[in-house]
C-alpha cells in the first residue's frame, strides 16, 4: 500500500472519508506519526473515538491481518502496524477511559498463556474503565496460577480472558477448570473474547459469555453486574 508520492500528503486536505481510509493505509504501512496525526485531526473534526476505531483503525488492521495470513506481510511489518495501532489507542485512551461515574465493578483481564496479542485486550480494558469498571490488566501470556493469584489479591467481580490464536484458546478452559478446582468458579463472572472464539466455544468451556468486541464486553459486563445485584436487566 506504500506510495512514495504520498510522502508529503497533507492529511488536513482530505475529507473525512478519505482521511479515515488514509489512516487505515498508514496503519498498514506502520506509519505511527501519520496515524496519530490522522486520529487527532478526526477528533478535532468531532469524530467519536469509537467511530475512529471502527471506521479508520480496525479496517486497516483487518487488511494487515488478511495480508499476514496470506504471506504478504511478515511479523516485522505487522509489529510496526501494531505499534502504530497502539500509539493511536494512546491518543484515544483518555477519551475512552474518562468517566466521573462511581466504580460499578472490578475486572481482572489478561491474554492467556502462549499468546502475546494484546491490542484487543487492552482496548477492552480501556473501554471497561471508561464504563466505570476498575480494571486490573495482567498483560499477556498469563497462566492459570497468575489468574488465580490476581483473583485472590483483587477479588474482582469479573474475569476477562483474551486469546487470538486457535492454539491458545483452549487454555481458557484450563483456567476455568482451575477456578473450579479452587471452588471459586461460581463466585466470578467469566467473560472471554478474541477473534477466533464464538459463543458456542464460550459455552463449551464453561465461560459465562463470549464478547465479540469491546463494546459488547462492556454491555455484557454491565448486564451481569445488574444480575449480580438483582437489578432488572434492561
Ligand atoms: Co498475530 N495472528 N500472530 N500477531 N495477528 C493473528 C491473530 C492471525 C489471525 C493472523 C492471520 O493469520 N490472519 C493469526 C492467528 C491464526 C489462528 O490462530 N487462527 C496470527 C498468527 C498465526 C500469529 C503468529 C503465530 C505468527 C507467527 O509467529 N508465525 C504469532 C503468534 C505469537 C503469539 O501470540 N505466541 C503472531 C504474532 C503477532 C504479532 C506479535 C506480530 C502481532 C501482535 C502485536 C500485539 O498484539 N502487541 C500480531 C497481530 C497484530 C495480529 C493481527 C494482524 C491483528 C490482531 C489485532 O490486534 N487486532 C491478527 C489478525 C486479525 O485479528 N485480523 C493476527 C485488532 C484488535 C483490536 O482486535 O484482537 O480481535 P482483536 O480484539 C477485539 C475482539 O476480538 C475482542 O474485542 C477486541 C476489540 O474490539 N476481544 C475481547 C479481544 N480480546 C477480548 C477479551 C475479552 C472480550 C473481548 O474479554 C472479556
Amino acid at each position: 500500500m506504500s506510495d512514495d508520492t504520498e510522502d508529503d500528503l497533507d492529511l488536513r486536505s482530505l475529507d473525512d472519508d478519505e482521511l479515515a481510509e488514509q489512516i487505515g493505509d498508514d496503519l498498514y504501512d506502520g506509519l505511527k506519526d501519520e496515524v496519530v496525526e490522522g486520529v487527532e485531526i478526526l477528533l478535532e473534526r468531532g469524530w467519536d473515538p469509537n467511530r475512529i476505531l471502527n471506521e479508520a483503525l480496525m479496517p486497516g488492521m483487518d487488511v494487515v491481518g488478511d495480508d499476514f495470513r496470506d504471506g504478504i506481510l511478515f511479523v516485522p511489518e505487522v509489529l510496526l502496524a501494531a505499534n502504530a495501532m497502539k500509539a493511536a489507542m494512546e491518543v484515544l485512551r483518555p477519551l475512552l477511559v474518562e468517566t466521573g461515574a462511581p466504580k460499578i465493578g472490578k475486572m481482572v483481564i489478561g491474554t492467556v498463556k502462549g499468546d502475546i496479542h494484546d491490542i484487543g485486550k487492552n482496548l477492552v480494558a480501556m473501554m471497561m474503565e471508561g464504563a466505570g469498571f476498575e480494571v486490573v490488566n495482567l498483560g499477556i501470556n498469563v497462566d492459570a496460577d497468575q489468574f488465580l493469584a490476581a483473583i485472590d489479591e483483587h477479588q474482582p467481580d469479573i474475569l476477562g480472558m483474551s486469546a487470538l490464536l486457535t492454539t491458545t484458546m483452549p487454555y481458557m478452559k484450563t483456567v476455568i477448570e482451575a477456578l473450579d478446582e479452587k471452588g471459586i468458579r461460581d463466585d466470578i463472572i467469566v467473560l472471554v473474547g478474541g477473534a477466533p472464539l464464538n459463543a458456542d466455544f464460550a459455552q463449551a468451556i464453561g465461560a459465562d459469555a463470549y464478547c465479540k468486541d469491546a463494546a459488547v464486553a462492556v454491555e455484557t459486563a454491565r448486564e451481569f453486574m445488574k444480575r449480580k445485584h438483582n437489578q432488572p436487566v434492561s
